[in-house]
């Protein structure tokens, strides 16, 4: 006779089994560029970088495709070396060139592991960006501490800023000047300034989720974003998660950019909104590429550029219709930026699946959100983002959105 417990095991494992086949049901089968064997040959070398030159010739200006990078050395440092070469020309300091990293005691600045990355770039023929100016998070010990509002804005600020942007020099395509201001609970028709209040972030309260007000209005962004217009040569950028859609989220960044050309005097041509997109490849956690393009357009309509900034995507198992689907989502991603015409960057966040910031058992999936497996080899979406270059760079029309799946969207 079977005994209750083990009726209740073959209950649960019927549970288990119909909520996997549920979650395998959301991941749609999707149709790629690299089922056509013409793109799949094409594809096999991976030598983005030898197509950058016609992306940017159909663009009609440099497109700059890249990733991280964290000073000194990689732990693969020849890999890491081999695909800067061939896979990416482009290079962001994953933390190097952070507020903790480059001012450590006020006023005493170490800019030798931010302006080594940026040798690095230049060593491997890459270009840079710069990330980040100003941001809450990865702030140096004297930060909050006891500085005033007026010494913040005045004093504190325009030297972080200035000194910074300054090392740097005119090799810098872009610098995040303000990196996640905005709440995640914002709503719509809230101004600019709610929008960062509700954030609850430093400076607009003495410590994170703190009750004190340092600052109460955005005279701490106006001073970052002036000083930036002083110094940078690039475009200055707003960079943010969760953004893109059409949602109460991207709606304050559009107030943000207003506020800051109406207040700070930043000119919309000199200003790029960056994108981070840490998503998901499952429905509701990344952004359909029908409301990208919406939102860049609407960037492009002001003179603004738009930024792919931080790409991650986890996947939610570890099969072939999950790596298929994240190929897919990337390369609408790219699409949506390839065929814009105000995207000249694209970054992705960590190189490889080993180094990701997303780590199994974090809430992200199986992880596995990057380009490069854990032994650094490659994966469905690391062809089928060189065979989207190869096809943009060949003049081809701009094809549908494979994560829709082929019921609506088959290229080949
Ligand atoms: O990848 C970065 C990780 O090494 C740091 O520990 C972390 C600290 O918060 O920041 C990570 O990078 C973040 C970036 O600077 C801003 N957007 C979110 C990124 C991922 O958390």
């Amino acid at each position: 006779m079977t005994s209750p417990s083990t009726m209740v095991a073959f209950s649960l494992s019927i549970v288990v089994t119909a909520l996997a086949a549920l979650a395998q049901a959301q991941t749609p089968n999707v149709s790629l560029l690299i089922d056509d064997p013409y793109y799949y040959d094409l594809a096999q070398s991976l030598d983005v970088r030898s197509l950058l030159p016609f992306v940017s010739l159909r663009k009609g200006a440099a497109f700059h495709w890249g990733s991280t990078y964290s000073y000194p050395a990689a732990a693969e440092a020849n890999w890491t070396s081999e695909k800067f070469s061939t896979y990416w020309g482009h290079i962001v300091a994953e933390n190097d060139c952070k507020w903790y990293a480059t001012e450590p005691e006020r006023q005493d600045f170490t800019l030798s592991a931010c302006e080594g990355v940026s040798q690095y770039a230049a060593e491997h023929f890459a270009t840079f960006r710069g990330h980040n100016t100003f941001w809450h998070n990865q702030l140096p010990a004297w930060l909050p501490g006891n500085v005033t509002a007026s010494d913040l804005v005045n004093n504190v600020i325009p030297t972080h800023v200035s000194t910074v942007i300054k090392s740097l020099g005119w090799n810098v395509t872009s610098w995040d000047v303000t990196n996640e201001l905005i709440s995640d609970t914002a709503t719509y028709n809230m101004t600019s300034l709610e929008c960062v209040l509700n954030a609850d972030r430093w400076p607009t309260v003495t410590y994170d989720g703190g009750s004190t007000p340092l600052v109460t209005n955005l005279s701490f962004a106006y001073a970052a974003w002036r000083t930036a217009l002083m110094y940078d040569p690039g475009k200055l950028v707003y960079n943010d998660y969760s953004t893109g859609a059409q949602d109460a989220k991207t709606e304050c960044v559009f107030q943000l950019i207003a506020d800051l050309n109406i207040n700070a005097s930043i000119p919309y041509n000199r200003m790029g909104v960056g994108f981070q997109s840490h998503v998901g490849a499952q429905e509701g956690y990344y952004v359909p590429k029908a409301e990208l393009e919406t939102t860049f357009a609407r960037l492009a309509a002001l003179g603004v550029d738009a930024l792919v900034t931080e790409m991650d995507l986890w996947i939610q198992a570890n099969d072939t219709i999950n790596q298929r689907y994240q190929a897919a989502i990337w390369g609408d991603y790219l699409d949506a930026c390839l065929y814009a015409s105000n995207c000249f960057e694209f970054v992705n966040w960590d190189n490889r699946d080993d180094t990701s910031w997303i780590t199994p058992g974090d809430g992200h999936g199986v992880a596995m959100a990057t380009l490069f497996d854990m032994y650094g080899n490659p994966k469905p979406v690391t062809y089928e983002i060189m065979a989207r270059f190869a096809r943009y760079a060949e003049g081809a029309a701009e094809m549908c959105a494979t994560a829709l799946g082929t019921e609506s969207c088959t290229v080949y």
